[in-house]
């Protein structure tokens, strides 16, 4: 039963009482307080007594000073778990009778107040925060306190998650990242994200605790080709309301240029022209900036002066030559913005820590301040361990940041793939050894949140990452919490799970989930126990019509439509899919039960699957362009040997 008053509802499940005793003080056999799941998984979460369930009205606490948008984020998260009457103050009260939420940072007395209160310390660790929720007599004081604004943000991201849950527990968590640099580099070939895409990406990067994004896709002739040219003013424009977005998300926006394709290092005029470059951004609100010197050629100068500057061309000569300018623009970014963060680039080299002339030239020329990414021991590779990027420290000669090619579609092997997987095969520990990870997205902005959120929440935390809770709760996240369409979304990354390799060898495997179901039906066919064979056909007849209504829940169910859009060919070929596998249950049935019609049912399922086959990425949309594949190597599979598995006489 619950019971109201004071505009705090309390949550007695039998019990009818006063207010007061209402507030259930221990964990009680009737309604225990339960530890809550938080994405990324905070360093301590520890449960107080009693809990409560949100009332009416509650309280907000804070000082002018305070980050509105933090206030923003609080307050729609009351909104969302049904609290209907918000009102602010910047006092405490010594009584609470409802709800009060201290919002603030350590430099607040206010919030200093709020800890000794809740007798909790503040984390002290950059963008780290406390939350504190302690059940007091006949209302409840939750504090959030953030080390710095970033951390108070933080907690305000970790606040709308627990006002997710009914019922909210006393507790204490302690949390801050275990690498300063989280998120995504937009840094694939093809199609680059819209404005809106990057919009609804930094939004989301947000919810995740990431704290950088790097504009850098290859397919910005200003960022690349035509390097030397000024932005259009529309562009400049554009780009001037993502910063602002990056802001007040607390994501720090990096602008990338690559000049490596014909830039002259040691020209004065083409660090002039790059300067220039960086200023058009600067005044827009960009203080952070990148230089991008993959994918070219280092063994050829692009003029003369370097090869009397810096001798004939050659990997040393072009990591002397690349230190020397990417050392001018770092010393000038100082000297214009003294607090700005360091230059941030990518050497040529970044596919591997194996020693090379090329490395050991950027290790004694390049500026030690000057951050470097680098992709693990491949460009995409199979794993990345402690011991891997132990080397790439050793060889570049500075912590890495690691460019994490992950979930990234621009290359061969990954044609007419969505990458789905789990983020995995990241040994934890990796935080000591890196400054942080980037993940480079696919051209599909909201299917790539699933592996970023994965990347965000090990790189927030290692060492408590769990990558299928992770993977789920991403799902949950993009079903807007609704329980159908997460299962969807999991069966449907389950026929995307399958992450090649710049090999032939995947480092994910496919459709693990839907071989398992095949597997068993064929083993149950095989052992030739009529009762298991009916009883595994009658659950394929079952399993064939859940995959089959997927991409419907889907469409309908997500929260963001543009998760549908750019999937649409995935989801139009599953559905094809979908149809075969139904005909290829009822051709089995069928022939289990002696009848002729199996044959008709294999044959409508063949059509089918020949259909879903043809089904092409959309025009333009990924870099290689090709049929969309659906637990290919599973599904069809088990499709072309159904016919074989029941003899009909
Ligand atoms: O990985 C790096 C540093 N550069 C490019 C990316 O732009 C591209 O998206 C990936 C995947 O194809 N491979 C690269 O080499």
């Amino acid at each position: 039963m619950k019971i109201l008053s004071g505009g705090l509802t309390m949550l007695m499940l039998g019990l009818s009482t006063t207010f007061a005793q209402s507030v259930q003080q221990n964990n009680s056999p009737v309604s225990p307080a339960t530890l809550p799941s938080i994405f990324p998984a905070p360093v301590s979460v520890k449960l107080g007594k009693g809990a409560v369930v949100w009332g009416n009205s509650a309280v907000l606490v804070f000082s002018a000073d305070t980050d509105p948008e933090a206030v923003k984020i609080v307050r729609s998260s009351l909104k969302m778990a049904g609290v209907q009457n918000i009102t602010t103050t910047t006092k405490l009260p010594s009584v609470l009778d409802r709800p009060y939420v201290v919002l603030g940072t350590g430099k607040s007395a206010l919030v200093r107040t709020a800890l000794k209160r809740t007798d909790a310390a503040l984390d002290t660790h950059a963008e780290g925060y406390t939350i504190t929720s302690e059940v007091t007599g006949g209302g409840v004081l939750i504090t959030l306190a953030g080390k710095d604004a970033d951390g108070l943000f933080h907690a305000t991201q970790t606040f709308r998650q627990l006002a997710q849950r009914q019922v909210v527990p006393a507790l204490e968590i302690q949390d801050h990242p275990a690498m300063p640099i989280r998120g995504t580099i937009e840094g694939f070939y093809g199609a680059p994200w819209s404005m809106t895409d990057r919009t609804k990406h930094l939004n989301f990067l947000a919810t995740v605790k990431a704290n950088t994004y790097i504009y850098s896709p290859k397919d910005d002739p200003y960022a690349r080709d035509k390097w030397r040219e000024a932005y259009p003013a529309a562009t400049l424009k554009e780009l001037a309301k993502l910063v602002e977005t990056s802001r007040i998300n607390h994501i720090n926006f990096v602008y990338a240029i690559s000049p490596g394709p014909t830039v002259c290092f040691s020209d004065p005029a083409d660090l002039k022209a790059l300067e220039l470059k960086f200023d058009a951004l600067r005044s827009i609100g960009v203080h952070s900036f990148y230089v991008a010197l993959d994918d070219i050629e280092y063994t050829k100068w692009n003029c003369e002066r370097d090869k009397e500057t810096f001798g004939p061309s050659g990997p040393e000569a072009a990591g002397n030559a690349q230190s020397f300018l990417l050392n001018a623009l770092q010393a000038n970014l100082k000297r214009k913005d003294p607090t700005a963060p360091p230059l941030i680039m990518v050497p040529t080299e970044y596919y591997d820590a194996k020693e090379s002339p090329y490395k050991a030239a950027l290790r004694k020329k390049l500026d030690p301040q000057i951050v470097l990414q680098w992709t693990g021991t491949d460009v995409v590779p199979p794993a990345i361990s402690v011991r891997d990027a132990k080397a790439a420290t050793k060889a570049f000669g500075r912590k890495t940041l690691l460019w994490d090619n992950y979930p990234v579609n621009d290359y061969g092997e990954s044609t007419g793939r969505l990458l789905m997987a789990p983020y995995a095969k990241r040994e934890a520990g990796l935080s000591h050894e890196l400054s942080g990870i980037l993940s480079n997205p696919m051209n599909q902005e909201a299917p790539s949140r699933v592996a970023v959120t994965g990347v965000a929440a090990f790189a927030w935390n290692d060492k408590a990452y769990d990558a299928e809770r992770v993977w789920h709760a991403s799902a949950r996240e993009l079903s807007g919490g609704d329980a159908r369409t997460t299962a969807a979304l999991l069966t449907f990354f389950d026929t995307q799970r399958l992450a090649p390799t710049f090999g032939s060898q995947p480092w994910q495997e496919q459709a693990p989930v839907l071989k398992a179901v095949l597997d068993q039906v064929r083993d149950a066919i095989a052992s030739g126990d009529v009762q298991a064979r009916r009883e595994a056909i009658a659950g394929l007849i079952k399993h064939a019509d859940e995959f089959a209504n997927v991409p419907d829940i889907i469409r309908a169910g997500v929260a963001d439509s543009s998760f549908a859009q750019t999937s649409q060919p995935w989801l139009d070929a599953m559905q094809l899919w979908g149809k075969a596998f139904q005909l290829t249950a009822a051709g089995l049935n069928a022939a289990d039960q002696g009848s002729v019609a199996a044959e008709r049912y294999f044959a409508s399922a063949k059509r089918f699957a020949a259909d879903a086959t043809a089904i092409q990425t959309i025009k333009g949309a990924t870099r290689f362009g090709g049929a969309v594949k659906i637990a290919d190597g599973v599904l069809d599979t088990f499709v072309a040997d159904a016919p074989t598995l029941i003899a009909v006489d």
